[in-house]
């Protein structure tokens, strides 16, 4: 299997975080895309697809805002990270007026994804590995693996969040549709609920979003992720969400995975798209499911015995020791 990755990725490199009202070492680190690409196996660096693909998806404002962000909170005589500490509830007046600091509340839906010096130029060669790995795909070959890192699925059309800048996946599905795919389905097996490619395809019917995750009643992102969100519009039942508790374990997960394989099996995608995490692992440090390292290959062959052809993409994982194994067992089903 192709797998993608850019050392670039690695120089997005925030100092901290704010970790349930505490500063503690980032937990996104790039030692994280080092461990997986470590033990999955030679990654190539992806080829440059300009930044349409990216466009395609965010709004133009909000990628001024994250290519200017630190030159900005530089100027306004800040060291360190960039991060927002004001939001505008909801949604205010349309304001515009040049303040970083306002801006950073704006564009942002969490106060745990700093911008660091470079999270720019990492995140657009991110990108680019899964706009190549869709591209590999829709080439002829079966599957391919954007080793990602920052993770995206919590990144809005105009929002960063949960550690996340562009929203990869997103990016890789838009990019399939536009070279000529009628029908994608994304499958998100991360632990945290992909918000952000939720709300990008909410309304739109010829992406299927089915999502298993932690209850947002308990973990992050809270606000979305719940049963009850279907998609509007065009897109009314194009979004799946199925939310599991804590301590979740193999047999529940599968038999929720088994119901979302079959709606995307009915949808009839000419395309899988899978945002993997491996923060379900019982040992995560951030998270509370139950999943053992042998349960990855389980999950891997449920989802490749659709067939169809799959790009999948790397979001969670912060269990360093088991992070390149638990990846590699998912992806040796494909
Ligand atoms: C990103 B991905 C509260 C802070 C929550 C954000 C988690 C983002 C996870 N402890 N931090 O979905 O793995
Ligand atoms: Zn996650």
């Amino acid at each position: 299997m192709q797998i993608f990755f850019d050392d670039r990725q690695c120089l997005h490199n925030p100092a901290r975080e704010l970790h349930n009202g505490d500063w503690t070492d980032y937990y996104e680190s790039a030692d994280r895309a080092r461990k997986i690409a470590g033990t999955v196996g030679a990654a190539t660096a992806p080829a440059d697809f300009g930044e349409g693909p990216i466009a395609a998806v965010h709004a133009p404002e909000y990628l001024h805002f994250l290519k200017t962000a630190m030159t900005r909170w530089r100027e306004a005589g800040r060291s360190g990270d960039a991060i927002g500490y004001v939001w505008p509830i909801v949604r205010r007046r349309a304001l515009e007026f040049g303040r970083i600091d306002a801006e950073l509340g704006q564009y942002s839906m969490d106060a745990s994804t700093p911008i660091s010096d470079s999270t720019w130029e990492a995140a657009y060669w991110n990108a680019q590995c899964a706009v190549a790995a869709a591209h590999t795909v829709l080439s002829g070959e079966k599957s391919a693996f954007a080793l990602c890192r920052p993770p995206g699925h919590h990144a809005g059309r105009d929002y960063l969040g949960g550690y996340c800048y562009l929203n990869n996946v997103a990016i890789a599905a838009q990019h399939a549709l536009d070279q000529g795919r009628s029908r994608v389905a994304i499958l998100d097996v991360d632990y945290h609920h992909g918000n952000g490619t939720q709300d990008i395809f909410w309304r739109r019917g010829n992406v299927l979003f089915a999502s298993l995750h932690a209850d947002p009643r308990t973990d992050f992102p809270f606000y979305w992720g719940h049963a009850d969100e279907r998609g509007e519009g065009d897109g009314a039942g194009a979004t799946l969400n199925y939310p599991l508790p804590r301590g979740t374990t193999i047999e529940p997960y599968r038999s929720a995975l088994s119901q979302a394989l079959k709606k995307i099996e009915a949808s009839a995608p000419e395309l899988l798209l899978v945002s993997f995490g491996a923060d379900t692992f019982a040992l995560d440090p951030i998270s509370h499911f139950e999943l053992q390292r042998e349960d990855y290959a389980v999950i891997g062959r449920d989802i490749a015995a659709l067939g169809l052809p799959s790009v999948i993409v790397m979001e969670g994982g912060y269990d360093l020791d088991a992070l390149g194994d638990n990846t590699t067992e998912f992806l040796g089903a494909f």
